[in-house]
């Protein structure tokens, strides 16, 4: 299905009014106005494929209907998502659950949808059925050469499927490492793991990056073998300048200072980019924003300044994607309020006011260092939001009007109510 404009823009002329009022209250108090607009409307966050069906946990799986049952349903979804926020321009496909058969015809798909292909995400942490050697005890990592081979002639293959889609970069996650204490010699594991990456790293065409996403725990419980930011760094590092470290929200244990790490990644010119989510316990694949605001705004804050220090273009310099999985909510009405999370944390990062700042950090002057940052964290920013999205043609409140114009009831009609996405 696609999503007319002029439907959209009916439903806007509805709330047209009501947005005026409340973006000339937000628009007196922010300076440049006019260029906090122009980077929400660039800015975008990439769909991944996996989060279009409804997700599960290892209890059970319970499927809304009107899933999308193709690569190209998931794209069509995709599309809807785009239309009502201009804000999510591509998606994110994982290998072999998305295959793209017939990829000029895939890549028609999106490009009539206003779609590209962002990251290719490869799979060495499920056995596929005809599959040579297992991945039980780890892929890239593992002791037994046959099987990183395999896990290495996967990534390549991987990264052809993103060559004939127009992607330009491969996304590494590995589920690699131990469960128990003796398992695992952690050095011989690594350098498995570095030897393994340098094969894929050379077939990587010039214009290609790699992400080195991390994880403390799961599915391994006692070690991981790209377990932190540490370890994904040492290994961009040693790889070379195609490679970058991955940083994906909820792969961190509970309290940990994320801001504090991003900026440090950005200063090295080592952060590949994102993968959103929240989390209260661990790896949750949470809706982003849904647990931790402010330590998201603290992020966008830390990215903006950080960013801006280096002249780096806020919308394409680094990967910005959702990671999550949605299990008792409608799939795309959680990723359009994953989106416009996201772009709410950006807006405050964006009316901080960085010179006040920078003042304030000077004189060690810590309690309106404190009052600064808040005082853009506390403002409602969504009629930005929304005035960005009007302005490139989008919904003023694209759930309501997803709701409105009853989407998920048309997809249903198409699809059935039977409909399991293929994914985690
Ligand atoms: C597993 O933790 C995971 O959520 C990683 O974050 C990957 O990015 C994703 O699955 C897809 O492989
Ligand atoms: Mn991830
Ligand atoms: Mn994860």
């Amino acid at each position: 299905m696609q999503l007319e404009k002029y439907i959209i823009d009916e439903h806007n002329n509805e709330l047209i009014d009501k947005h005026r009022r409340n973006l000339e209250q937000v628009a007196e108090g922010i300076n440049g106005l006019d260029a906090v607009l122009k980077k929400l409307a660039a800015f975008n966050i990439a769909i991944p494929s996996w989060a279009l069906g409804t997700g599960g946990t290892r209890f059970g799986r319970f499927s809304g209907g009107g899933e999308p049952r193709s690569l190209e349903e998931k794209i069509e979804d995709v599309g809807v998502i785009h239309a009502l926020n201009r804000s999510s321009n591509s998606i994110s496909l994982h290998i072999p659950w998305d295959i793209p058969e017939n990829a000029s015809s895939i890549k028609a798909l999106a490009s009539q949808l206003g779609l590209h292909f962002d990251a290719v995400n490869s799979n060495t942490f499920q056995d596929q059925p005809d599959q040579k050697h297992s991945y039980k005890y780890g892929s890239l990592h593992h002791v037994d050469k046959a099987v990183r081979e395999q896990a290495i002639q996967h990534n390549i293959e991987v990264i052809n499927y993103g060559v004939q889609l127009g992607s330009k970069a491969l996304s590494v996650w590995l589920s690699d490492g131990s469960n128990f204490p003796g398992q695992l010699n952690f050095r011989k594991a690594f350098q498995n793991t570095l030897e393994s990456l340098q094969t894929i790293y050379d077939a990587l065409p010039d214009d290609w990056k790699v992400w080195i996403e991390y994880k403390p725990f799961e599915p391994n419980f006692y070690s991981t073998t790209i377990g932190d930011w540490g370890q994904s760094l040492l290994l961009a590092n040693k790889l070379g300048g195609k490679a970058a470290t991955l940083v994906d929200l909820g792969h961190h244990l509970p309290n940990t200072n994320i801001e504090q790490i991003v900026s440090l990644l950005l200063m090295e010119g080592k952060l590949a980019g994102f993968h959103f989510n929240d989390s209260k316990y661990g790896d949750d694949d949470l809706t982003v924003g849904s647990i931790n605001p402010y330590q998201l705004f603290l992020i966008f804050n830390e990215l903006v300044e950080g960013m801006d220090t280096r002249g780096m273009n806020h919308s394409t310099a680094i990967g910005w994607m959702i990671d999550a999985s949605h299990n008792v909510k409608d799939p795309i009405e959680d990723l359009l309020q994953s989106v416009q999370a996201i772009k709410i944390a950006y807006a405050q990062a964006l009316i901080v006011d960085k010179k006040a700042l920078t003042d304030a950090q000077n004189n060690n002057d810590v309690a309106l260092a404190q009052e600064i940052l808040q005082d853009a964290y506390r403002t409602d920013v969504r009629p930005l939001i929304a005035e960005a999205s009007l302005r490139m043609g989008g919904a003023l409140n694209p759930i309501s009007t997803f709701r409105r114009l009853k989407v998920r009831d048309q997809l249903i009609k198409e699809r059935g109510t039977q409909t399991v996405a293929t994914g985690l």
